[in-house]
């Protein structure tokens, strides 16, 4: 695995229980595994073709785990100062996204399957969807 160069994110690595051919068995807890309390779980499925792009904005408070619990996907992660595209493809490791972190999702597998572990309840203010408004609010925390 790549280290994770970009701010407020990183990897969270859950415990895998293999039952040989009865499959694998992983948890995430809040406040262990996931660093925040769990208010919504979501997932992403039934993307149909390699040409979906997914995210495409930041939060401005909200703290997030994704993981890819089937197939493979790339993650593309920009601070505003790096970015870094990161390969999702274990089922039990997830990445951070934290305040702040523009990301998108691509080059979806077939069969691919995301869930999100989120700390708070949807609220559509709280997204950035607009890159040039990412900046200017980068710069203006930064100030
Ligand atoms: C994120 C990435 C990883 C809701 O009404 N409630 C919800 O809890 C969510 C997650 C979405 N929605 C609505 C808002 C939009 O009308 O569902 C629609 C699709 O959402 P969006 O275009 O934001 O989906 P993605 O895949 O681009 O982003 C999602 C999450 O919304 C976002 O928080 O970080 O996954």
């Amino acid at each position: 695995m790549d280290e994770i160069r970009v701010k407020n994110s990183g990897y969270v690595t859950l415990k895998r229980y293999v039952d040989d051919r009865d499959g694998a068995l992983c948890i995430m807890n809040a406040n262990q595994e996931i660093p925040f309390d769990i208010k919504r779980v979501y997932y992403i499925n039934n993307l149909e073709n390699m040409t979906s792009i997914r995210g495409k904005h930041a939060h401005r408070q909200l703290q997030q785990v994704i993981f890819c619990i089937n197939g493979c996907f790339t993650l593309s992660l920009d601070d505003g100062e790096q970015k870094q595209d990161i390969l999702m493809m274990k089922d039990n490791v997830g990445v951070i996204l934290g305040p702040m972190l523009w990301h998108t999702m691509h080059d979806f597998s077939s069969g691919c399957v995301l869930l999100v572990a989120a700390s708070d309840y949807y609220d559509e203010s709280d997204y950035i969807r607009d890159y040039e408004e990412f900046r200017s609010e980068l710069k203006r925390l930064q100030k």
